[in-house]
């Protein structure tokens, strides 16, 4: 079966706010056990399969009911994580267009990191809390529960936090709160700004 894309970076590159052992299981094995499952569970269905993850996401409509949670469960998965490992990096300066925004927008890059924080806190078990781009083309917070995608709320994604145990509990076990502290260390913001101008771009 065919295989995700390696780590754009070694394992141990976020080091020591992201261990190289937490890396290599959530990229090589999370990761892949959804891109598998998805590839599987769309395998028989031609419509599916010619098209990417992300039209999938952003029109569930077109999933069949018998094979609709594992897609969005498993199609979630593998396009949240092919997305999280490029908006990481560590020590990136906050700047860029997305930075000015998000200070236009929240007052300070504090209280945006407060509120985004609060979100990932307050999500109940496994999920994730996202910074979007949504439908007005504004920024705004939310948080989804398992592998649910903003794609299919019609918002993009431009960061996001992984709050599933597997993203943090090898290092940081119960803390989750020392887990997305520093989180805050290794958002590659240029990435991100550059997904927020692609983006923006697109809808001219
Ligand atoms: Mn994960």
């Amino acid at each position: 079966m065919t295989t995700i894309e390696p780590l754009p970076y070694a394992y141990n590159a976020l080091e020591p706010y992201i261990d190289a052992e937490t890396m290599k299981i959530h990229h090589d094995k999370h990761h892949q056990a959804y891109f598998d499952k998805f590839t599987a569970a769309i395998a028989n269905n031609p419509e599916l399969k010619n098209k990417n993850v992300e039209e999938i996401l952003k029109n569930l409509k077109m999933i069949p009911t018998e094979i609709k949670s594992v897609v969005i469960n498993n199609g979630g998965g593998h396009y949240h994580h092919h997305f999280f490992w490029r908006i990481l990096k560590k020590e990136v300066p906050f700047k860029g267009e997305i930075a000015h925004t998000i200070t236009q927008k929240w007052g300070s890059y504090e209280k945006f990191k407060e509120e985004l924080s609060n979100l990932a806190l307050s999500q109940f078990g496994s999920g994730w809390a996202w910074l979007v781009l949504n439908k007005e083309k504004g920024l705004e917070l939310l948080k989804t529960s398992n592998q649910d995608s903003p794609l299919s709320l019609e918002k993009i994604p431009l960061l996001g936090i992984d709050v599933w145990e597997h993203a943090y509990y090898l290092k940081y076990q119960n803390k989750r709160a020392d887990y997305v502290e520093n989180f805050f260390k290794v958002i590659n913001w240029e990435n991100v700004n550059l997904f927020y101008l692609q983006e923006l771009k697109k809808r001219g």
